[in-house]
C-alpha cells in the first residue's frame, strides 16, 4: 500500500496547524511550542504518523473505533449512499431508508422498551436532546417543577453548555461559570478513593444513597431525572460496586425520577455485551448512544427513548421543537448500519466477552506488583491502572495528575496511545485488538511505569 506519510511534509503541516488550527481540550500555547504529531494512516488497532512511526492505539481513537481502522466495507457503504442520496432531511414528513432501518435496528438491539431513536451528531447533542425531552415529559405530566437533573462528579456527558452542566468536571465548570441552573452532582462510586474500611458492597450502597439524600435535600417534586454512565469513562474508568446500581434504580423508582443511561463509551460491545445496561442489569428510561454506533467513521448519535417517555411526548406533546440539519444523516446512518453488521457478523462482542476482554484484564493485572500501581480495574475492553504514591492507604499523589501526565508522555514517546485521567492510565482499544497487540500494550506500559518511577 502507498504510504501517505511519504506525501506529508511534517514541518509544513505543523506550522499550518500552529498558525490556524485551534484544537479541542488543548492548551494551544503549549501545543504550538511542541508541535502536534501528524497522524496519516491507520489499520486495525494501529496508527502511523507522518514520520513513519507505528503507534498502538490503546484508546480506539477517543473510545470509539470499535471495529478498528481501515474497514473498506464502511467506506463502500458511505460511497454507495453518497451516490444514491448524499443528504436528505427528516423534518418535513420525509424519511430515508438508512435512517429508518437504523432506528429499527437500534430498537431491536437495545434493551426492551427502548423503541424510538432520535438522531443527532454527537454525544453532546444527544444529551442536550435528552434534557429537553425530560423537561417536556414532566411538563406534560403536570409536574412543572420537576426540572433538575442529578448527575455525578467526574461524569462526562459532552461539551455543549448543557452537556457540560450535566457532566461533573469541575475544571470545565469553573472556566465559564457552570453548571447552569437545574443540574446537581453527587459523588461517584469511586471505591479506591472513598471506600475506606467499608466492603465494596457496603460502599456501593452508601454511594447510591447520596442520590436519595440529594433528592430529599432538593425535594423529589423538583427532580426530573438521574443520569449515569455505567462505567465513568473520561472520569477515570470508575467501576461501580455490584450493589450500586440496584440501589440507584430502587431510589429512582421510589421517587418517580427518570433513569438515563449514557452508553456513549460503554455501548456497542465495550463491556462484552451490546450495552453495559446488560452487564449491570440496568432498565433505563432513556439511553445515549454515539461513538461505537459508527465506530467513529461518521459523526452520529442517538437518543433511545423508552415507552413511558415516548408515549407521553408522542401522544400529548404536539410538535417537538428540536432537531439538527443532520439528524438521521443518510450517509452516517448507512455507515452505522454497516458497522453494526460487522460487529454481528464477526461476533466481536463474543470476542470481547470471552477472549480479548479477559486476556486484557488478566494481562493488566500482572502490573499490580509495580510500585506505582495502586489498582488495576476494568471490564471487557475498558480498563484503568491507577497510580499511587503509596499502595498502603492508598496515598494519592499531590498534586493529582502530574504523575499520570509523565506516564502518558512516556507511552506516547514509546508509540502507545493511552489516556491519563488524573493519575489513572486508562485504555479502551478497538474490539479487534489481537492478543499479540495486548502483550505489546502491557509490556510497553510496564516500561513506561518504570521510566515514570525513575523520573520521580
Ligand atoms: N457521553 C460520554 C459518556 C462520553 O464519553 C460524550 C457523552 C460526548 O460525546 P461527543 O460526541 O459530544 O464528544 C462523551 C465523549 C476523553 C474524551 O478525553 C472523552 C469523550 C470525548 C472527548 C474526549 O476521554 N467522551
Amino acid at each position: 500500500m502507498n504510504n501517505p506519510a511519504h506525501a506529508v511534509d511534517t514541518a509544513t503541516i505543523q506550522s499550518l496547524d500552529a498558525a490556524h488550527h485551534w484544537h479541542p481540550f488543548t492548551d494551544t500555547k503549549a501545543l504550538n511550542a511542541e508541535g502536534s504529531r501528524v497522524i496519516v494512516r491507520a489499520e486495525g488497532s494501529r496508527l502511523w504518523d507522518s514520520n513513519g512511526n507505528e503507534i498502538l492505539d490503546g484508546m480506539a481513537g477517543l473510545w470509539c473505533v470499535n471495529v478498528g481502522y481501515g474497514r473498506r466495507e464502511l467506506a463502500d457503504a458511505a460511497a454507495r449512499q453518497m451516490m444514491a442520496l448524499p443528504y436528505y432531511n427528516t423534518f418535513f414528513k420525509t424519511t430515508t431508508v438508512p435512517a429508518t432501518e437504523l432506528a429499527g435496528k437500534l430498537a431491536e438491539l437495545t434493551p426492551e422498551g427502548l423503541d424510538y431513536a432520535f438522531f443527532a451528531n454527537s454525544g453532546s447533542e444527544a444529551n442536550d436532546t435528552i434534557v429537553r425531552m425530560v423537561r417536556q415529559f414532566w411538563q406534560l405530566r403536570g409536574k412543572t417543577n420537576k426540572k433538575t437533573i442529578i448527575s455525578r462528579e467526574y461524569a462526562y456527558h459532552g461539551s455543549t453548555m448543557i452537556a457540560t452542566s450535566l457532566g461533573g468536571m469541575t475544571a470545565m465548570h469553573n472556566q465559564v461559570d457552570m453548571p447552569l441552573p437545574g443540574f446537581s452532582h453527587i459523588r461517584p462510586p469511586y471505591y479506591l478513593r472513598d471506600g475506606g474500611n467499608m466492603t465494596e458492597d457496603a460502599f456501593g450502597i452508601a454511594a447510591a444513597q447520596a442520590l436519595e439524600e440529594r433528592i430529599q435535600e432538593l425535594g423529589a417534586d423538583t427532580i426530573a431525572a438521574f443520569i449515569a454512565e455505567p462505567i465513568q469513562g473520561a472520569g477515570g474508568v470508575i467501576i461501580p460496586p455490584a450493589s450500586y446500581f440496584p440501589e440507584i434504580q430502587r431510589i429512582c423508582r421510589n421517587h418517580d425520577i427518570l433513569f438515563i443511561v449514557d452508553e456513549v463509551i460503554c455501548g456497542f460491545g465495550r463491556t462484552g455485551n451490546w450495552f453495559a445496561s446488560e452487564t449491570f442489569d440496568l432498565r433505563p428510561d432513556m439511553m445515549t448512544l454515539a461513538k461505537g454506533l459508527s465506530s467513529g467513521y461518521a459523526p452520529i448519535s442517538a437518543v433511545m427513548v423508552g415507552d413511558r417517555v415516548a408515549k407521553t411526548l408522542i401522544e400529548d406533546g404536539g410538535e417537538f421543537f428540536h432537531g439538527f440539519t443532520y439528524s438521521g444523516h443518510p450517509v452516517a446512518c448507512a455507515v452505522a448500519l454497516e458497522n453494526l453488521r460487522i460487529i454481528e457478523q464477526e461476533a466481536l462482542i463474543e470476542r470481547v466477552r470471552s477472549d480479548v476482554g479477559p486476556y486484557l484484564q488478566d494481562s493488566l493485572r500482572s502490573l499490580s506488583d509495580h510500585p506505582l500501581v495502586g489498582e488495576v480495574r476494568g471490564v471487557g475492553l475498558i480498563a484503568a491502572v491507577e497510580l499511587v504514591k503509596d499502595k498502603d492507604g492508598p496515598v494519592f499523589f499531590d498534586p493529582l495528575g502530574r504523575v499520570g501526565t509523565i506516564c502518558r508522555d512516556h507511552c506516547f514517546a514509546n508509540n502507545l496511545v493511552m489516556r491519563a485521567v488524573r493519575d489513572t492510565m486508562v485504555c479502551s482499544p478497538p474490539l479487534v485488538i489481537t492478543r499479540g497487540e495486548i502483550d505489546r500494550l502491557v509490556t510497553t506500559l510496564r516500561t513506561c511505569l518504570d521510566r515514570t518511577l525513575a523520573d520521580l
